[in-house]
C-alpha cells in the first residue's frame, strides 16, 4: 500500500515536472515569437503610403537581386521566368512562414506573386522544389 502510494507520487512529482518544463518553453517561445512579429502592421495600414515596389527575378535557376532591403508597407514582386514550375515559399527550406498571408505560391513561367512588407525584420524564401533556388529580403521600420 505505501509502496504504491510513493509511487503515485513519483508520478506526480514527474507529471508536474513535464508541465512546468512544457510552460516554460511556452513561454520562451511567446516572449521571441512577439520580439519577431511586434512590427508587423496590419496590411490595411499600408494603403495610405506610396511604397516602392522590389521585383525579384527568378530566371535560369539564379534569383535576381537576391537580397533586397525595403521599408515596411513597400511591396515585393517574386516572377518566375523559367518554363520550371515553382513552389515558391517563404521561410526556411524546413519550416514554412507565411509573410503577409502566404506560405507557398505556385508560379508558372511568367507568373509572379506579390506580398506588401508588412512585417520588419529579416526574411528568406525559396523554391520548395529545387530549395538552392532563393533570396532574402530585409524590411525596416519606415
Ligand atoms: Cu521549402
Amino acid at each position: 500500500m505505501a509502496k504504491t502510494k510513493k509511487l503515485l507520487n513519483y508520478a506526480a512529482l514527474g507529471a508536474g515536472f513535464v508541465i512546468l518544463v512544457v510552460a516554460v518553453a511556452f513561454g520562451v517561445h511567446a516572449v521571441a515569437h512577439k520580439q519577431l512579429t511586434s512590427d508587423t502592421v496590419a496590411r490595411g495600414s499600408c494603403n495610405n503610403q506610396t511604397g516602392a515596389t522590389y521585383t525579384a527575378t527568378v530566371k535560369n535557376d539564379v534569383v535576381t537581386p537576391n537580397h533586397i532591403d525595403a521599408k515596411q508597407c513597400d511591396t515585393l514582386i517574386i516572377v518566375n521566368q523559367d518554363s520550371t514550375v515553382r513552389a515558391m515559399a517563404f521561410g526556411l527550406h524546413e519550416n514554412h512562414t507565411p509573410y503577409d498571408g502566404v506560405t507557398e505560391k505556385i508560379l508558372r513561367q511568367n507568373q509572379s506573386l506579390s506580398v506588401t512588407l508588412v512585417q520588419t525584420g529579416n526574411f528568406r524564401f525559396h523554391d520548395h522544389e529545387h530549395d538552392e533556388v532563393q533570396g532574402t529580403f530585409s524590411v525596416t521600420k519606415r
